[in-house]
């Protein structure tokens, strides 16, 4: 890309020397969110919401009229009384400042139809998997990361591959699969040339650059550790998981995720584990209480199973990596069953935190002192269980500010007596459980849950939900009416007031088709400000849905490279203000399930065809301001430097 070299529409670039006082902007950019949400609802009948009692604390300082948060050990129905508070006031915002959606077909809301292009993208890609899946190992696999490996601006997709056990006792493996884009709407596979078909058993992927050479690094995780693929940047990678002290990560190795936890501008890596399992001594299907679903004979596990700990290490800036588990205190001594783990600053106090989550086990929430240690806090912050205190299956994690409230919340899926779980972040370190308030609860209810994502498909600038299902027991069809083992995805459309609608149904016929999903990564696949969904099921092929139709609106994506190392700035946040859209996004390593989304952070803008102004917060605490930013544009940002080019959509047109 070239030097970016005059544009009439960028006015100015401020970039801010502030060190050491990333808490103190936070504190100033939710200030004037707060203030924003503040106009227009009557402060006085919110604080009549009854939100007493010893499970709830007051948490009034970001002027947010009243919002609690519940401590889910004590099981209070309050915390929806919260929720509501909530609501309202940004009801009364969003009816002020936008025409609220109301209720009706995709089509008439202006929505996008979700459509099945995966035969014309020219990718051909089977996940193996046996018919019974007598394994838990052979249930939980299938990821998906984009990657640009090759730097052309353009994401390229790698999907991981297993073999059954049967496959495995007799020493064969299966494939991976890394296709690079052509620019054109297809893909070729590309994976012998890049080198990265056998890394082993493979779950997920995600990506960072470890060694800060500016091309993105591909973390694989196994069943029986990690491969660690250095990108060569000429188009092969180089598995460096030995000589970077990573070959001792010997157990089952899930979400991995790099994070630069200590700020010195080296991506460290987190790798989760799941059960204690081995080939040589495979629990028999059906064999026990834990083996058994709804009275019939099923796969072993994870109850029942022994679960194995997690790793953290730390980036030695020459290659290497130093297990850091135990002094850090991610080390999750009592081996819960981990699956999913994002790094973010989740209390916004300027100090990257990490959430793993645990199958039928309490989430973990780490919240890091910025120097390398982290104190679990998942109970007292509300994200370790559900509203009524149950411990919940926490498949897959997406992250997203879907209330402008410039916090982060969370969505987690989960298991078919359960409901996907959506956490209002509440700020100091509190979430509530909003499922049942929000919608998502009843729409979620028996399907299993995997890859999941905050994402705008219509552009409007609000993100709505995504979330890719599939049951692990094929056998459930012989008993069952209602649960299947192929599921349907499902759609939720921010309502821009705390609520989600299902609109699942109205989306087109292709999310209707039942699949056994796992994986899913969402980017701009063809450079055209729309966000494509690449799913990747355990069963058979993948399937790469793109959103057509729908209204015209505009968008901004901003690629960002970190000028203090940290090359893909990962967790670097944008806030972007936009007529009266205020959104907050961020640069995330791994998360969904198993998988890794677009590393350039993406708005939809509504009718709005300027940003006014992006506020750009480094991980190094530096702050950068670009104002008068033309929509419909790419953008490449390097730190301290603004804008240094930006592409428009489609091929070949680089400015
Ligand atoms: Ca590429
Ligand atoms: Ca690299
Ligand atoms: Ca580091
Ligand atoms: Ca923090």
């Amino acid at each position: 890309m070239k030097s970016w070299n005059g544009n009439k529409n960028l006015k100015t670039s401020k970039y801010t020397e502030v060190n050491g006082k990333r808490h103190a902007i936070y504190e100033e950019l939710h200030r004037e969110l707060s203030e924003m949400w503040s106009e227009g609802h009557d402060e006085k009948q919110l604080q009549t919401t009854k939100c007493s009692g010893n499970a709830m604390k007051r948490n009034n300082r970001a002027g947010l009229a009243i919002r609690c948060v519940a401590v889910p050990a004590i099981h209070l129905s309050l915390t929806w009384v919260g929720c509501m508070s909530l609501a309202l006031a940004q009801q009364a915002v969003a009816q002020q400042s936008t025409t609220a959606r109301g209720v009706g077909s995709a089509a008439d809301l202006g929505y996008p139809r979700l459509v099945d292009i995966t035969t014309a993208t020219g990718i051909r890609f089977e996940h193996l998997s046996s018919p019974e899946q007598k394994f838990i190992v052979e249930s939980m696999g299938g990821g998906v990361a984009l990657i640009d490996y090759d730097r052309d601006g353009w994401p390229d997709i790698y999907f991981t591959n297993a073999p059954s056990v049967e496959m495995a006792l007799h020493g064969t493996k299966a494939k991976s699969a890394l296709f690079h884009n052509n620019h054109d709407g297809t893909f070729t596979d590309v994976s012998d040339k890049a080198g990265v078909g056998y890394p082993c058993w493979a779950m997920g992927a995600s990506v960072g650059d470890y060694n800060n050479d500016g091309w993105p690094d591909l973390l694989v995780t196994c069943f029986g550790g990690v491969v660690l693929y250095r990108n060569n940047g000429d188009g092969t990678f180089t598995d460096t998981t030995k000589g970077a002290g990573l070959s001792s990560d010997s157990l089952w190795a899930t979400g991995a995720v790099f994070g630069d936890y200590d700020g010195d501008g080296w991506a460290d890596l987190f790798v989760a584990h799941y059960v204690d399992f081995h080939l040589d001594n495979v629990p028999a299907f059906g064999s026990s209480a834990t083996c058994k679903y709804m009275g019939i004979d099923v796969q072993c596990g994870p109850r029942g199973l022994k679960g194995s700990s997690d790793n953290l290490y730390h980036n030695n800036r020459d290659g290497t990596f130093t297990d850091v588990s135990t002094k850090s205190g991610v080390g999750d001594v009592e081996g819960r069953f981990g699956l999913t783990a994002i790094w973010s600053d989740f209390d916004n106090d300027g100090k990257l935190d990490l959430l793993v989550t645990n199958d039928s086990q309490p989430n973990y929430l780490y919240q890091g002192d910025g120097k390398g240690g982290f104190k679990d806090i998942g109970i007292s912050s509300g994200v370790a269980l559900s509203d009524d205190g149950a411990e919940q299956a926490n498949m897959g994690v997406a992250i997203g500010d879907y209330l402008h409230t410039g916090r982060m919340s969370l969505f987690i899926s989960h298991f078919d007596n359960e409901y996907a779980t959506l956490y209002r972040n509440d700020g100091e370190a509190g979430f509530a459980d909003c499922s049942e308030v929000s919608g998502i609860a009843k729409a979620t209810r028996g399907y299993v849950g995997w890859g999941d994502a905050f994402v705008d498909f219509d552009n409007d600038g609000w993100q709505d939900l995504f979330l890719v299902n599939g049951h692990v027991y094929p056998q459930v069809d012989s008993i069952h009416k209602e649960i299947k083992y192929l599921e349907p995805k499902l759609l939720f459309l921010n309502q821009r007031n705390g609520k989600f609608k299902n609109i699942s149904k109205q989306a087109g016929g292709a999310i209707q088709t039942p699949q056994v999903s796992r994986g899913l990564a969402v980017g701009d696949l063809f450079n055209d400000g729309r966000l494509e969904a690449v799913v990747e099921n355990l069963v058979g092929g993948p399937m790469i849905l793109r959103p057509e139709g729908g209204a015209a609106n505009h968008w901004i994506s901003f690629q960002l490279e970190d000028a203090g190392g940290n090359h893909l700035a990962l967790n670097a946040r944008v806030r972007v203000e936009a007529g009266d859209l205020t959104q907050l996004g961020e640069v995330i390593s791994g998360g969904s399930y198993l998988s890794q989304n677009d590393l350039r952070v993406h708005f939809g803008l509504g009718n709005h065809q300027l940003v006014d102004r992006a506020t750009i917060l480094w991980p190094d605490g530096k702050v950068e301001t670009l104002t008068h930013l033309a929509a419909d544009r790419f953008y490449s940002i390097r730190e301290g430097a603004g804008v240094i080019g930006f592409r428009l959509p489609g091929a070949g047109k680089v400015k």
